[in-house]
């Protein structure tokens, strides 16, 4: 019964997607899923951290130059972006699951994965991280290359956690729950007790 219900739990989600959610898509490279969220509204980083553990998954970890890009190309469209205002023309794109566990080492130190990942790569925008106003301590993509124009980039901010961006990428070590082994759906006939396993396993 148990599995039933997480199966109805599961149709009824995906039959109210929230606003911009999109079907996981896997990175050949490690069999990762990943998903780009879109908050046209904006979302804090905790809210976005909260949003992607409450589907089974976790804000994304950039831990190698080749996933950094895998997961910029998700986000590459300009709705997942913000121009900032003067003086601050910069490109704020989405959060990702970096954050900085304490002050101690302001700006570039103390810097965490929210899986506990190694953190080793980084891929900071130029001058950053700078710990601006002394409270930048979650990590989304940014640039500052074109100052005045949209540019989205794969490079890093370190911002305010109360920072509002348009958006998050889920990321999901195994398949996530709710989709079958292509990213679609699951529709209501798959939701059997052989199929329920399956994606459970
Ligand atoms: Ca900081
Ligand atoms: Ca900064």
């Amino acid at each position: 019964m148990r599995s039933l219900i997480v199966c109805l739990l599961t149709i009824s989600a995906l039959a109210v997607p929230s606003a911009g959610r999109s079907a996981p898509i896997q990175w050949s490279e490690n069999d990762h899923w990943y998903e780009a969220v879109h908050v046209p509204a904006g979302i804090t980083w905790d809210d976005a951290s909260i949003a992607a553990e409450a589907v089974g998954g976790y804000l994304a970890t950039s831990t190698s130059d080749a996933e950094n890009g895998f997961i910029f190309s998700l986000v590459a469209a300009p709705q997942f972006w913000y121009l900032g205002i003067a003086p601050f023309e910069y490109s704020f794109g989405p959060w990702l699951g970096g954050y900085q566990f304490d002050s101690g080492a302001e700006p570039a130190g103390h810097w965490r994965w929210v899986t506990e990942e190694p953190w080793i790569f980084t891929n900071w925008a130029a001058t950053e991280p700078n710990n601006s106003g002394g409270n930048e301590d979650r990590l989304h993509f940014f640039t500052n290359t074109n100052v005045g124009a949209l540019t989205p980039g794969s490079t890093w901010n370190d911002a305010p956690i109360a920072n509002s961006l348009r958006g998050y990428v889920i990321e999901w070590s195994g398949l996530p729950t709710g989709v079958d082994g292509s990213g679609s759906p699951v529709s209501w006939e798959q939701c059997s007790w052989g199929r329920i396993k399956s994606l459970h396993r």
